[in-house]
Formats: C-alpha cells, structure tokens, sequence
C-alpha cells in the first residue's frame, strides 16, 4: 500500500430531489482549504501530472466521469480508479501521482492545504525517489 495515501468517504444525502455531498475543511477532510481547482476537458490518452509535492496536502475527487491516478511512494505503486463522487482520494506530501484514462466527460475537482507554489513541486522522478530515500 503506498504511504500518505488513503480514500475518504464523504456522507451522501440522498432524498427524492436527488444527492448532496458537504465536505468541510479540518473535518470531512484533514486540513483547511486554501484552494480548490479542477481538471476537465481532457482528451483521451493524454496523461497529467508526474510530479510530487514536499508539503502539500490535497483531496481528489472526480465529480463526474472517472480517471484513473497512479500513485507512487517510492518504494510501492498503485493505480486507483476514481468514479464515485462520494469518495475522495487523499493524497499526503512526497506522493508522485499521474492522471490518466480521464473519460470525456470527467471533472476532478482537488481540494488543496496551501496556494499555488510552484517551488513545492518535485518534477524530476529521480530527485523523488532520492528524497523519499533519505526521509
Ligand atoms: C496535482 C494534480 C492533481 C495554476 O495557475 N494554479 C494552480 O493552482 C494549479 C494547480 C495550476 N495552475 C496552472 C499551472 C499550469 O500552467 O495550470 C496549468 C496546469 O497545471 P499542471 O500542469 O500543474 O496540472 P497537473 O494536472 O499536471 O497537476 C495538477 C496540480 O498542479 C498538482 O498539484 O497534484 O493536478
């Protein structure tokens, strides 16, 4: 199982008017909000991400559709599929993820612990590996 990762599952009220999910900041999910983002519009076979993050923590919850995340501790891989609006994927620092497989109409939406900060982001996947070596 990769480390600093795990799925959360959001409370869904459903009544005859449809379903509702509420996510609030330092309790559904375990920090506070600086900044929300999402993805859409992606086209079949392109692949995003391959970075990793020193301290941001951020929630991954595709709306709609589904997309697939590989997710990399340095040490142990896994790919999970997201496709439930009702579940998101907690992602802790020094994660190296992809996103792949997006369907046509999916729309993940991430929820994340701090501004936007383009010094956090480790993009070289050998500098990755040697950092998690040294934690
Ligand atoms: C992550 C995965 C899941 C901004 O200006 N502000 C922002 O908050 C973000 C996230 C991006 N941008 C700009 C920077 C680039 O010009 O949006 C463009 C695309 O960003 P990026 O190539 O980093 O997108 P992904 O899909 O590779 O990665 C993003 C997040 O950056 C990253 O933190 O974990 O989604």
């Amino acid at each position: 199982m990769v480390k600093n990762v795990r799925i959360l599952e959001f409370p869904c009220y459903l009544d005859r008017f449809g379903s509702l999910v509420a996510i609030e900041a330092c309790d559904t999910i375990p920090f506070d909000v600086k900044r929300v983002y999402y993805i859409f519009g992606v086209e079949d076979g392109v692949r995003r991400g391959f970075h990793s993050h020193e301290a941001l923590e951020q929630v991954l919850v595709c709306v709609h559709g589904s997309v697939t995340i590989l997710l990399d501790d340095g040490s142990e891989r896994e790919e999970i599929v997201l496709d439930d609006p009702t579940k998101g994927l907690y992602l802790g620092h020094m994660v190296w993820r992809e996103m792949f497989d997006f369907s046509s109409d999916a729309v993940l939406l991430v929820m994340a612990s701090e501004h936007y900060d383009t010094s956090d982001y480790i993009r070289d996947y050998k500098v990755f590996c040697r950092q998690t070596q040294r934690r």
